[in-house]
């Protein structure tokens, strides 16, 4: 007998896609791409394909029951406890630092491990009531474009639908790499298109090698590359004047800026030869274009200048509000589907905020044993993810840490807790999941029993409440109460069981024309290229035309975006996606390969003021000099040096956002 249930991937990826699971008598479900699903059209990516009939089913991988630490931190050495012994301990330790010290001393960190809106959200209901400190999520990840892309367009959250592609001439991909981290964009929506494709990415991504053009420019010279095509377009006569009167506000204090970057200037900051930069301008300026920014693109020490530099070229040529044009960084479909977030993460349960630190303090702060009092991790692995890896095993060994970890894995991260909490993963338990990308809704539906005793993150942070003896009654509201609101604010006619055998949703028939009436929520209402607000901030009034400093002599630069073959920091763990990734490399070109005397397969030796990492020489002449690259997401406990990349990530902060600016780790290369 066979049974098939649609559902819904709720990774933190691009796509969002479409899944079936069919179910047999005998057997562990199986877990494909869903045919009707127009994202996925039947094919899981390979990592999920791989990862979903593995390692996440396979109860020997994941955690299947409360752990308390025997050994010391770091040892992952635990013992079996119950649900009711491990909240205990936990509510203990907790009633114990909010009396003493203050509910402040309790610091949480989370992130997508799920974005499934009740399992990525509700728990914030907890940590808002009890006034605990919290790390800023998006500063690991996108904060500096979220606070450009508000100084200039007033909102960072509503870009292009993808669906309007259709009537585009032109998709400019501007340091984003869909092969990797959106591969059904890259592999229909992109490929498929009979819109020219320009990608411009330092590395020779498999979608620059597709792409139409690809402008290799050097890393963080991106602000000086859109003025220099804005020179070009202006020259071409491709700016929008009568855009520009109505819904711009300061465009003539650029225009010195757009006069000084001509092509041979550009040419000499990014390394752009000027026929293609040319060549990219008058694609584009052709129009209508589309421009989608990666998150990749903004993790520079001038992330923000970037993002707001790369947003002229919609404002100035006019590629904004009708078919075929438009900019996107990041779609909040749920939030343009209605859904109210403030009232599904509790926000006006917050009496007393705790603090709100950046990812980069995160080390050092913890360090501080006067500062925070207990860890709570949860939907995130920053022993693996996060920067300053040495300096954080290091804060995180403090014993006088109460450290509680909740994952569906025995992470990094988890070896330093006092209790681990076991997570059910998403085949385990109903929600809903949605695209940050694509404008749809998905059903996520229970597939299968949770694995061992894991329980879904909202039923351990009710239970946790409960625990706690805290009184709110929205801390307890059930997943069926939370979904129905859910299906009610969206308003399509559905509920949950309709939605679940649609598989999913878009949030409208017809393609979306975003900012088609010209508004923009800025304070003016217009598109601020100079703006008040930037100043007021200490940030230049307008956009400029920056790079980044060289690094220095002999040194490198090292990128070390999505990998192809994990999804951050899941499924390092599964062999057989072990064994396929193969060992961690370091890509680098033949010149500097010879320059330092290392050949394919040489072990390298990469090191910076904030640590080291051994990795394997792959010599690749598509690689830019100067540049290594290494793919992210790899778990230190399994690798021989038991660390990864982030060992060399140092802290430095983005211009905007006190966001990571990992892409311009910089580090010698030694063969060993
Ligand atoms: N060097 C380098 N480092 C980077 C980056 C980079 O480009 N380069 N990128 C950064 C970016 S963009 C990001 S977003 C971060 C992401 O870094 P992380 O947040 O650490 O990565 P994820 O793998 O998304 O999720 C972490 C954990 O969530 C767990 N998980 C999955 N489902 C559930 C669930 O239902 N409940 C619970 N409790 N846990 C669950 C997974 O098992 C996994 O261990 O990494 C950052 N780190
Ligand atoms: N397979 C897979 N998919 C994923 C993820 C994953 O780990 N694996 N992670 C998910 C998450 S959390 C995120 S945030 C997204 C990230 O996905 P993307 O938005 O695609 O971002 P990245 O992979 O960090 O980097 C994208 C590209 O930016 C380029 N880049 C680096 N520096 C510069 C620069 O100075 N200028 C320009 N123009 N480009 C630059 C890198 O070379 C890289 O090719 O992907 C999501 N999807
Ligand atoms: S990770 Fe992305 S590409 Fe892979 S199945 Fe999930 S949504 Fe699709
Ligand atoms: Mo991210």
């Amino acid at each position: 007998m066979k049974k098939t249930i649609r559902t819904s991937c709720p990774r933190d990826c691009y796509d969002g896609c479409g899944v079936l699971a069919e179910i047999r008598d005998d057997a562990a479900p199986r877990i494909l791409g869903d045919p009707k699903h127009p994202v996925t059209r039947g094919r899981l990516c390979s990592k999920c394909a791989i990862a979903y009939n593995g390692v996440w089913q396979d109860s020997d991988s994941r955690l299947n029951y409360p752990l308390r630490r025997i050994g010391d931190k770091g040892s992952a050495k635990y013992e079996r406890i119950s649900w009711d012994f491990a909240l205990e301990e936990i509510a203990t330790n907790l009633n114990r630092i909010i009396q003493q010290d203050g509910a402040e001393k309790i610091l949480h960190t989370h992130y997508t491990g799920t974005l499934s809106l009740i399992a990525y959200k509700f728990p914030d209901r907890f940590f808002n009531y009890l006034g605990a400190s919290v790390v800023d999520p998006d500063s690991i990840c996108n904060a500096a474009g979220h606070v450009a892309w508000n100084l200039l367009f007033g909102n960072s959250l509503k870009g292009f639908d993808p669906r309007t592609a259709k009537d585009s001439n032109c998709i400019l991909v501007w340091g984003a790499n869909p092969s990797h981290s959106a591969p059904h964009a890259h592999e229909h929506w992109l490929e498929d298109s009979p819109a020219k494709i320009i990608v411009i990415d330092p590395i020779y991504s498999e979608s620059a090698a597709t792409a139409d053009l690809h402008l290799q420019l050097k890393p963080g010279s991106d602000a000086a590359l859109a003025f220099g095509l804005l020179h070009v377009l202006r020259e071409l006569g491709k700016f929008d004047e009568s855009y520009i009167d109505d819904h711009t506000l300061g465009a003539d204090e650029i225009v010195e800026t757009i006069d000084r970057c001509d092509p041979q200037w550009t040419h000499s900051q990014t390394g752009i030869p000027v026929e293609l930069l040319v060549n990219a301008a008058e694609i584009y300026g052709t129009g209508p274009s589309l421009l989608w920014c990666g998150q990749g693109l903004q993790r520079q020490p001038n992330g923000g200048n970037i993002m707001r530099a790369i947003g002229l070229l919609p404002s100035l040529t006019g590629n904004i509000g009708k078919p075929g044009a438009g900019f996107c960084y990041l779609n909040f479909t749920p939030g343009m589907a209605g859904i109210n977030w403030d009232t599904l993460g509790g926000a006006g349960l917050c009496k007393q905020p705790g603090k709100t630190i950046s990812h980069m303090d995160l080390a050092t702060r913890l360090a501080n044993p006067d500062e925070f009092k207990a860890l709570i991790t949860w939907n995130t692995n920053p022993l693996a993810s996060a920067a300053d890896q040495g300096a954080l095993r290091k804060a995180v060994s403090r014993t006088d840490l109460f450290t509680v970890v909740i994952d569906c894995f025995p992470t990094d991260t988890a070896a330093y807790a006092d209790i681990v909490l076991p997570a059910a993963s998403f085949l385990e338990f109903d929600d809903i999941t949605w695209s940050y990308f694509h404008l749809h809704i998905g059903a996520q539906a229970k597939v299968m029993e949770p694995v061992g005793e894991s329980l879904p993150n909202q039923e351990i942070f009710r239970r946790l409440a409960r625990k706690m003896n805290l009184v709110e009654p929205t801390l307890f509201e059930d997943d069926e109460t939370l979904i129905d609101r859910m299906m009610m604010e969206m308003n399509v006619g559905l509920d949950f069981a309709g939605l679940k055998s649609r598989g999913h949703f878009y949030i409208s028939d017809d393609p979306i024309l975003m900012f088609e009436n010209g508004k923009f929520e800025t304070t003016s209402g217009k598109i601020e290229i100079a703006s008040n607000t930037a100043e007021a901030l200490g940030l230049p009034r307008t956009p400029q035309p920056s790079v980044d400093r060289q690094t220095k002599d002999g040194h490198f630069r090292l990128l070390t975006p999505a990998s192809k073959w994990r999804l951050n920091d899941s499924y390092a763990n599964d062999p057989t996606i072990a064994r396929r990734a193969g060992p961690a490399t370091a890509l680098i070109n033949e010149t500097d390969a010879a320059r330092i005397g290392a050949t394919d397969g040489s072990r390298l030796r990469l090191r910076n003021v904030t640590g080291s990492i051994d990795l394997v020489a792959q010599v690749d002449a598509n690689v830019l000099a100067g540049v290594v690259i290494s793919y992210k997401g790899r778990w230190p406990s399994l690798e021989g040096g038991a660390v990864n990349v982030n060992s060399v990530h140092t802290p430095i902060k983005t211009d905007m956002g006190e966001s990571s600016s990992v892409h311009a780790t910089e580090v010698i290369v030694e063969v060993l």
